[in-house]
């Protein structure tokens, strides 16, 4: 018969080893390389983790060895100066550089390759970090901005990409795990990295620079696609926003304009400019609202219209009361956003 302990025991192992093994996966972990340069880190870490481990218990099974000895021989006769000396030698300084040494190593030389300079001819991506969400721009050879989008960036897989990474604010910081590592975004500077996925997918990148009230919901969708789906994908960015099709969109339109959503935001092809929030001429097409905060779908963009501060507490953009009337309008506008 079972015991109650024999029970527990596999549950009390196993469970945190499962809840352990879980972050090696999934679409922000980077223990799930889809990126050239998220694989060196990968490969990186799991030494790292291992001797790391190593150590620890080879640290305590010594402490615990002493602990234990010093009680059961309390008279037992204390290590002679050699003894002594030789212990500090070997245990104090060899055995720690030459863990630390090959790690250090490696670990520039890593570096040294995550930010080598991309190719001149690299596709140029310009993303800058706005409180709380990203802009990004789609650059030209001759670094011309020629599609605007915020919080999805779409990129080819295989092809080596140019990434300027500014601020305008305070200091952000890029990250996508799966695909390569932080670098920080910068007010009054461009820093510049570059990137590769190799698979296609969505992952999520995620602000990993504390920036403010709504850091944790500052994420961005970052879509991986074959060549010919991305050129697709730009080619539509690049296009004014759709002509409207039923006189409801129309009259979204006209409240759009009249209730100040155009001074903080731009749909190209209209007289809509704004600058302060992010570029709306495609906003159907996004998977995510908000930063990646909620599906972009029609209850959810309802919501974060009349009350964006129930959802993001402190974001820069206001609430705005409407007639239900309205309200469907303009919905039924934006949804024709695509
Ligand atoms: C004072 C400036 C301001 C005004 C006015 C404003 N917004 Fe915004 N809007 C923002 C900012 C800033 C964000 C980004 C918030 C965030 O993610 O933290 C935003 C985000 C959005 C988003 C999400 C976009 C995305 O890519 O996820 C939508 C949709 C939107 N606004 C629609 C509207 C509509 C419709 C109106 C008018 C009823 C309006 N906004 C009025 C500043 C403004
Ligand atoms: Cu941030």
């Amino acid at each position: 018969m079972h015991s109650r302990k024999s029970y527990w025991l596999p549950i009390l192992i196993g469970l945190p080893l499962i809840s352990l093994l879980s972050a090696c996966s999934g679409v922000q972990s980077s223990l799930d390389p889809a990126g050239a340069a998220a694989q060196l880190i990968a490969d990186l870490w799991w030494p790292t983790l291992v001797v790391a481990s190593l150590v620890t218990v080879l640290v305590l099974a010594l402490l615990l060895i002493g602990v234990f000895r010093a009680f059961k021989h309390r008279s037992a006769r204390p290590l002679s100066a050699r003894q002594s000396r030789n212990l500090v030698i070997a245990g104090g300084i060899i055995l720690p550089l030459s863990v630390t040494i090959p790690f250090a190593l490696s670990s520039f030389s890593i570096g040294r390759t995550l930010y080598a300079p991309p190719p001149d001819d690299a596709l140029t991506i310009e993303v800058v970090g706005k409180r709380w969400w990203w802009e990004v721009h789609y650059l030209d050879q001759d670094g011309n901005r020629i599609a605007t989008t915020a919080n999805e960036l779409h990129v080819p897989v295989g092809e080596t990409i140019r990434l300027l990474l500014k601020s305008d604010n305070v200091i952000h910081s890029f990250w996508v795990p799966n695909i390569q590592g932080k670098t920080d975004m910068m007010p009054g500077q461009v820093n510049v990295t570059s990137l590769v996925a190799d698979e296609p997918g969505v992952y999520r990148g995620q602000c990993a620079e504390y920036c403010g009230a709504q850091h944790a919901l500052m994420a961005f969708l970052f879509v991986a696609e074959t060549p010919d789906e991305f050129a697709e994908w730009l080619e539509h960015q690049k296009q004014p926003a759709v002509t409207l099709e039923t006189a409801q969109a129309v009259q979204g339109r006209e409240v759009f304009s009249d209730s100040g959503c155009a001074e903080c935001h731009t749909i190209r092809g209209t007289q809509a400019d704004g600058q302060e929030g992010p570029d709306l001429t495609h906003l159907a097409s996004r998977r995510m609202l908000a930063a990646a905060t909620v599906p972009n779908r029609i209850g959810h963009l309802g919501g974060w219209i009349t009350d964006p501060q129930h959802i993001k507490p402190e974001s820069l953009m206001p609430p705005t009361e409407l007639t239900p009337d309205d309200l469907q309008s303009l919905l039924s506008y934006l949804g024709s956003l695509e």
